[in-house]
């Protein structure tokens, strides 16, 4: 197999310590790079006073890792702004949240040169490159111009949001225009992939044949891909101390009553507000579950320099301390809220205490959490997934109960549902989800982009297409 060379913004190991927050990706990455023996190139998340463009190579967790520090006016254009203030929650479907700025669109660029200048002396001719993310959509077309004809592909772990959204953002035409540069785009889901091909048959006249779109003389394959867990490693926590300790520890603690457990980043697309008002619902209206049950709110703090995510953490503190106030009693606290990460084997034995796993995000690229709450299930006697349809998650997750996040009742009514369900009817959806969360893992999501990354013929070598009328 040709070498692997990943890019992303941040490059972190996957074999975190203890109260590491990692990513999805970075959990999902690491796997693929350790099998394929490849580079993972980034951001060290360092800050510098001048860019130098230095490399420095590591190898963590078995993962070789090439790192780049940035200056200060890079993290802040490029990072907390055009990244975390423009086109995370525009992807979301924030427009509301949505701040534009010139000066993050020039920081976006730049840094974008940056990582094509820094990468290319460490491009070999039959290297695939696998970029990642909504920090780097422009960086293939800057690696094209640069002379590299390399297998590139991208994969989008956000939504891809509406076209009527996507023309919010001055510049959108040579932003997505500049994605067209790669031979394959990987999406979660149909749904991301539908929203993508109306833009650029919308607005850029491009061209769909089967899966291939056509624009100015290149083809693109346009992949649905949705990103699987590492769910040996993770299914190797069960019975490991740290994971017993953990669900004994939950359990002990939990004094006969149900477990509701939440595990995010402190995120507004996660819904975390939207869940503690059903949970507060669920609480008004069934007053015969009342200290029968908590939910256990687990979310580390992320993107803290960034104000709408010091609103979300003053919101929560404000709405958890609201439910307490109105509802505990001596001895029982309806909401334990904790603002801290756990290492991967505590997650597991947390996911195994708990009778219900609360995932409700009110957009998500995928969600992996919904897919570790699953894998840490006993089969014997599962636990019930409430899950959000708007999580990527919720096509192949469809044995869950689905749930509308902007629905208290909804969801409320769910949680109730979830909490007095039939052990038959519980074993039953559990299979089918495991069967998918076993069968779809990491490793069959690597290997299914790779394939498709390999697969195709030079694109150079195709004749090349009279699509000049239809450029914007
Ligand atoms: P994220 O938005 O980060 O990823 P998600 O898929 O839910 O979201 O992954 C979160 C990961 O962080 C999970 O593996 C989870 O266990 C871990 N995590 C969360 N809270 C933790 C805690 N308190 N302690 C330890 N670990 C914790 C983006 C997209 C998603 C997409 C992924 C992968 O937003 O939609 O699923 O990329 O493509």
């Amino acid at each position: 197999m040709n070498r692997l060379i990943a890019i992303s913004n941040r490059v972190q190991a996957a074999h975190g310590g203890e109260n590491s927050n990692r990513g999805g990706l970075a959990v999902a990455l690491s796997a693929a790079l350790r099998e394929s023996n490849g580079i993972w190139f980034g951001w060290s998340g360092e800050q510098t006073d001048e860019f130098t463009g230095q490399i420095s190579f590591r190898r963590e967790a078995g993962v070789a890792t090439a790192t780049i520090d940035l200056e200060a006016q890079d993290v802040e254009e490029y990072y907390n702004g055009f990244a975390n203030r423009t086109l995370w929650p525009l992807f979301h479907y924030r427009l509301d949240l949505t701040e534009i700025a010139r000066d993050f669109a020039g920081g976006y660029a730049r840094v974008n040169d940056r990582f094509a200048e820094t990468v290319a002396p460490l491009i070999e001719p039959d290297d695939l490159i696998w970029v990642h993310d909504y920090h780097l959509m422009p960086l293939g077309q800057r690696l094209r111009e640069r002379g590299f004809e390399n297998r590139l592909g991208f994969f989008l772990h956000t939504p891809w949001p509406p076209s009527s959204l996507m023309v919010s953002l001055p510049g959108h035409r040579e932003l997505v225009q500049s994605l067209l540069s790669y031979d394959v785009i990987g999406f979660h889901t149909d749904e991301w992939r539908a929203s993508f091909i109306d833009y650029i048959t919308t607005h850029l006249g491009a061209d769909m044949r089967g899966e291939y779109a056509h624009f100015a003389g290149r083809m693109t394959r346009l992949l649905v891909c949705p990103i699987g867990l590492d769910s040996t490693e993770f299914m190797a926590a069960q019975g490991t101390p740290a994971a017993r300790a953990a669900e004994e520890r939950l359990i002990t603690s939990a004094v006969g009553r149900q477990v509701i457990v939440g595990v995010d980043r402190l995120d507004y697309s996660k819904g975390l507000q939207e869940r503690f008002l059903a949970y507060e619902q669920l609480l008004t209206t069934r007053p015969d579950l009342r200290e029968k049950l908590f939910l256990l709110q687990i979310a580390p703090p992320s993107r803290g320099d960034v104000a709408s995510y010091q609103q979300i953490r003053a919101d929560l503190n404000s709405l958890s301390g609201g439910i307490n106030g109105e509802f505990a009693s001596i001895d029982w606290v309806p909401v334990r809220y904790v603002n801290k990460g756990y290492a991967r084997e505590e997650l597991f034995g947390i996911y195994r205490a708990s009778r219900v796993g609360l995932v409700t995000p009110l957009r998500d690229g995928m969600n992996l959490v919904a897919k570790e709450y699953v894998a840490a299930q006993d089969p014997e006697d599962p636990g019930v997934l409430v899950l959000s349809r708007f999580a990527g998650a919720s096509v192949q997750l469809d044995a869950a109960l689905i749930i509308n996040p902007h629905s208290s009742e909804d969801m409320a009514d769910a949680i109730a549902r979830a909490l007095s369900m039939p052990l038959e009817e519980r074993k039953e959806r559990h299979a089918a989800m495991l069967k998918s969360v076993v069968e779809e893992d990491v490793r069959w999501w690597s290997a299914r982009f790779i394939a498709a990354l390999t697969e195709g013929e030079p694109n150079e070598d195709r004749p090349p297409l009279a699509l000049a009328s239809s450029q914007p």
